[in-house]
C-alpha cells in the first residue's frame, strides 16, 4: 500500500507551519526510570466497557491501605512530593540548567504582574515544565499500567475496557508526544500500536468516545508524522508510515456500523467484531446529540486521506437528519432517536451531551476551508439562540453565565455551568476570527460591531470559567451553580455597549496600600457536594489557548500558568509518579480519585503546552482540533467531495414565543437594566419543580457524561 498523501491544497499550509525550536531528540531522563518498557500488554482483566471511568473510586486507594503500609508510603510520599514540588518550583531544581540553557530572549516577555508590577516570564521554560508533567504521567503509566485503557496512578493498577484493550491512553497521547518531541516514548508507543493494537474484538464500545479518542488520535498521529516529515519526534524503525491510517481505516469501518439506522443518526455503541450498532441502554435508546454529531471531522479527514467518500457521506447525513428537525433558534435538545432522527425531550444546554454539537458546526466549516457555508449558518443560528435564551449574569458581580434550559426554551433558566461548557469561549473566538490574530482581522472590511461584541462575550465567558478555578485548591469543580438576578438578566436585552460586566480582576484591595486583599466572585456561585470533583478536564485551558493565540493578551497565559501550578500541586500522587483526578476541590489536600483520564495527556497537557509555546507551533489557521484536541489539517474538498445536502426549503425563520402556553413558568426577560420585575412563577410550583430538577440532577451527576 502506498503512503496516504497530504490532502489537496494543504501542502502550502503545512510548509508555513514552522517549529524551529524543536530539533533535538529527547532521549534522556524519565525514560530510564521505566523498568518494564517492552513487557507488552497484560490481559488479566475483562471489565465491562465504560466510556469514561467517571465514578471510579478504585480498590485500595490511600485510605484502604493497612496502617503500616500507609505510614511508610505516607513518609515516602511526602518526601517524593516535596522533592517534586521543590524541583518544580526551582528550589532544588535539577532542571534549572534546562531553563538557563533555553531562556532565549525572544521567549521572555514582560507581563503585568497581578498587582501591576512587572514580571519577566520565560514562556519556553514554562512549556518545558508542562513537558515534564507529561513525562512524569507517561513514565508512571509505562511503568505500572502499560497497555491498559484505564490507569489508576495511586494504586498503580490498570484495567482494560475490551478483552485486549483499545490503546485508550497510548493512542490518545501519540500526537502530544510528537508535539513535545519525545522520540523515545513515541518509539515505544508506535511499537505497541504496531504489535498489540487490534480493533477486531468482540466487545461493545461507545461510538463517539472511540471516534474522537482512537480514530482522532490515529489520524492526527498520521497528520503530524506524514505531513511534517522529520519534524515532530521522528522515529527510526521498520514500521510503515501508513501504520496509523491503516489502523484508523480498519477502526472506522467497524464504527460505521453504528450509522446503519433509518435516519442515519448513529447508535450509541457498536460491537467492533460483529459490526453491529447497539442503541443506548438508557434514555429510551436515544443517542446523545453531541455524540451523534461529533464524528464528522474524523470521518471527513479519513475520507480525504483515503479517497473513500462513504466515510464522508455517512457522517454528513447525520447533520442533515439533525437539521431537518429545524431546531428553534439553532439550539438542540441533548438526545436524539437514531431510528426516527427526531429529538427526545427539550433539555437544551452547552454542557454534557450538547457541547460538541456546536463545536463541530464551526469546525466543519473551517476544516473544509470555508467551502461549506451551511455549517457556518447553523453555527450562527445557534449563537443567536444562545444569546437570546441562555446567556445570563451572576449576582452580585455580573459574571457572564452560559446557562441551561432543562425543560425547553419556553421554560425556566437554570444557571448551571458544567466545566464542559468552557470550550465555548475559545471556540467563539475561533469562529469570529477564523483563528487569525485579532489585530489582523480587525482591519478587514467585514469586521464590525457584531464581531467586537462576540469577542467581548468570549472574554467574559473565559473569565467566568477561570473564576470557577478560584477555589481552595485553585482547581475547578465539575459543575458550578450560579446565583443570578431575579428575574434573570438576559444578554439580548442589553444594547451592545451596555451589557453587564464582571469586575476587572478576581481580587480587590481592601486598603489603599493594598496590603490586604479579598477574592471577588465567591458569592456568585455554589458547588453542590456531588459536583466538587475535578477530572483533569481541558475545556478552560483550551479556551485560554485560543484566547491567547487570537487576542495576544498575556492574561490568558498567566491564568494558564496559575491553573497549571494548581494541577501540579494538588493532583500529583503521593509517590510523585503521576497525576490523578481528585474528588473535592474545596478540601486541602483534595482527596485522590485514583484515576488518570486519557484526556489529561491528550488534551489538558497539550493545551497547556501550546499555550506556553511559540505561536507557530500548529498555527490556528492551518488546523482544526477535534473535540479531543487532536489536530487535523484544513483542506479543500476538491472534486471528490461536496456538501451532499441542503437545508429544508420551508425552514421556519421565527423563534418561539417565550411562554409555555399554560401560563406558568414564563420567563420574563427584562429590557435594558435594573427594572424590578414582578415574580411571575407561582411559588409552590417553582419549589416543586426545583425539587424535581434537583432530584433529576442528582441522578445525572452519577452518570457517565462526555
Ligand atoms: C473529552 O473527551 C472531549 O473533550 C469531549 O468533547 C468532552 N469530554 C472530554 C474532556 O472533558
Amino acid at each position: 500500500m502506498s503512503t496516504y498523501g497530504l490532502p489537496n491544497g494543504a501542502a502550502s499550509q503545512w510548509e508555513s507551519s514552522g517549529r524551529a525550536r524543536f530539533h533535538h531528540n529527547d532521549t534522556e531522563g524519565f525514560g530510564e526510570k521505566v523498568t518494564n518498557m517492552f513487557t507488552g500488554g497484560r490481559k488479566d482483566s475483562l471489565p465491562m466497557y465504560k466510556d469514561k471511568p467517571y465514578n471510579y473510586s478504585g480498590p485500595g486507594g490511600r485510605r484502604h491501605l493497612p496502617p503500616w503500609a500507609r505510614k511508610k508510603r505516607t513518609l515516602g510520599g511526602v518526601l517524593a512530593v516535596l522533592a517534586l514540588l521543590s524541583w518544580w518550583f526551582g528550589v532544588l531544581s535539577p532542571l534549572s540548567w534546562i531553563s538557563s540553557k533555553s531562556s532565549g530572549e525572544a521567549s521572555k516577555t514582560q507581563s503585568k504582574g497581578w498587582f501591576g508590577g512587572k514580571e519577566v516570564v520565560n514562556w519556553d521554560e514554562r512549556a518545558e515544565r508542562v513537558k515534564d508533567a507529561f513525562k512524569i504521567s507517561w513514565a508512571g503509566y509505562e511503568k505500572y499500567g502499560w497497555g491498559y485503557d484505564e490507569y489508576h496512578p495511586v494504586t498503580h493498577t490498570g484495567k482494560q475496557m475490551t478483552p485486549q484493550g483499545l490503546g485508550w491512553i497510548i493512542v490518545d497521547a501519540l500526537d502530544t508526544m510528537m508535539l513535545m518531541n519525545m522520540t523515545t516514548e513515541l518509539t515505544h508507543a508506535r511499537q505497541w500500536v504496531h504489535s498489540n493494537l487490534t480493533y477486531d474484538q468482540d466487545h461493545d464500545v461507545n461510538t463517539f468516545e472511540t471516534t474522537i479518542r482512537m480514530l482522532g488520535g490515529l489520524l492526527s498521529a498520521h497528520y503530524l508524522s506524514v505531513g511534517f516529515p522529520g519534524k515532530f519526534a521522528p522515529v527510526q524503525d521498520d514500521i510503515s508510515d501508513d501504520i496509523y491510517v491503516e489502523k484508523a481505516a480498519d477502526l472506522a469501518d467497524r464504527l460505521l456500523s453504528a450509522y446503519e439506522t433509518q435516519s442515519g443518526v448513529p447508535l450509541a455503541s457498536v460491537n467492533l467484531h460483529t459490526y453491529k450498532g447497539i442503541p443506548s441502554h438508557a434514555d429510551a435508546g436515544a443517542s446523545s446529540t453531541a455524540e451523534a454529531t461529533s464524528l464528522q471531522l474524523e470521518m471527513k479527514y479519513l475520507a480525504k486521506l483515503t479517497g473513500e467518500s462513504h466515510y464522508w457521506e455517512k457522517a454528513e447525513r447525520v447533520m442533515r437528519a439533525v437539521d431537518d428537525n429545524q431546531p428553534a433558534d439553532g439550539l438542540v435538545p441533548i438526545f436524539i432517536y437514531a431510528d426516527r432522527g427526531t429529538f427526545r425531550g427539550d433539555n437544551i444546554r452547552f454542557g454534557s451531551r450538547g457541547d460538541s454539537y456546536y463545536e463541530y458546526l464551526i469546525k466543519q466549516y473551517l476544516q473544509t476551508s470555508q467551502e461549506e457555508p451551511v455549517y457556518q449558518a447553523m453555527w450562527n443560528e445557534s449563537m443567536v439562540g444562545m444569546k437570546k435564551h441562555l446567556i445570563t449574569y451572576s449576582s452580585p458581580n455580573n459574571f457572564t453565565v452560559l446557562a441551561e434550559r432543562p425543560n425547553g426554551l419556553n421554560k425556566d433558566l437554570e444557571a448551571k455551568m458544567d466545566h464542559l461548557v468552557c470550550f465555548l469561549p475559545g471556540t467563539l473566538a475561533l469562529a469570529t476570527t477564523g483563528g487569525l490574530p485579532l489585530s489582523q482581522v480587525q482591519k478587514r472590511p467585514n469586521w464590525g460591531e457584531q464581531q467586537e461584541e462576540d469577542m467581548e462575550l468570549a472574554r467574559e465567558l473565559t473569565k467566568t470559567c477561570m473564576g470557577m478555578y478560584h477555589t481552595e485548591s485553585g482547581l475547578a469543580p465539575e459543575i458550578a451553580h450560579f446565583n443570578i438576578h431575579d428575574p434573570p438578566l438576559i444578554y439580548n436585552d442589553f444594547k451592545p455597549k451596555e451589557k453587564p460586566k464582571s469586575p476587572e480582576s478576581f481580587v480587590k484591595c481592601k486598603n489603599t496600600a493594598c496590603t490586604e486583599k479579598e477574592e471577588i466572585g465567591q458569592d456568585d456561585y455554589i458547588f453542590k457536594p456531588a459536583d466538587k470533583h475535578n477530572l483533569q478536564r481541558p475545556e478552560t485551558v483550551e479556551s485560554l489557548f485560543y484566547m491567547w493565540r487570537i487576542t495576544g493578551d498575556e492574561i490568558y497565559r498567566q491564568w494558564g500558568w496559575e491553573m497549571f501550578q494548581a494541577f501540579i500541586k494538588w493532583t500529583a500522587v503521593e509517590d510523585g509518579e503521576g497525576f490523578s483526578s481528585v474528588s473535592d476541590v474545596t478540601k486541602l489536600p483534595p482527596p485522590m480519585r485514583d484515576n488518570m483520564e486519557s484526556f489529561w495527556m491528550a488534551e489538558t497537557l497539550k493545551y497547556f503546552y501550546l499555550l506556553f509555546s511559540p505561536n507557530d507551533l500548529l498555527p490556528l489557521n492551518d488546523v482544526v482540533f477535534n473535540t479531543e484536541a487532536h489536530p487535523f489539517p484544513r483542506f479543500q474538498m476538491g472534486k471528490l467531495f461536496t456538501t451532499g445536502w441542503e437545508r429544508k426549503a420551508d425552514r421556519k425563520e421565527e423563534t418561539p414565543p417565550l411562554n409555555d402556553g399554560d401560563g406558568h413558568f414564563k420567563i420574563q426577560t427584562i429590557k435594558v437594566t435594573h427594572t424590578v420585575q414582578q415574580e411571575v412563577v407561582a411559588p409552590e410550583t417553582a419549589t416543586a419543580t426545583r425539587e424535581v430538577a434537583e432530584a433529576a440532577e442528582a441522578v445525572v451527576t452519577q452518570e457517565v457524561v462526555a
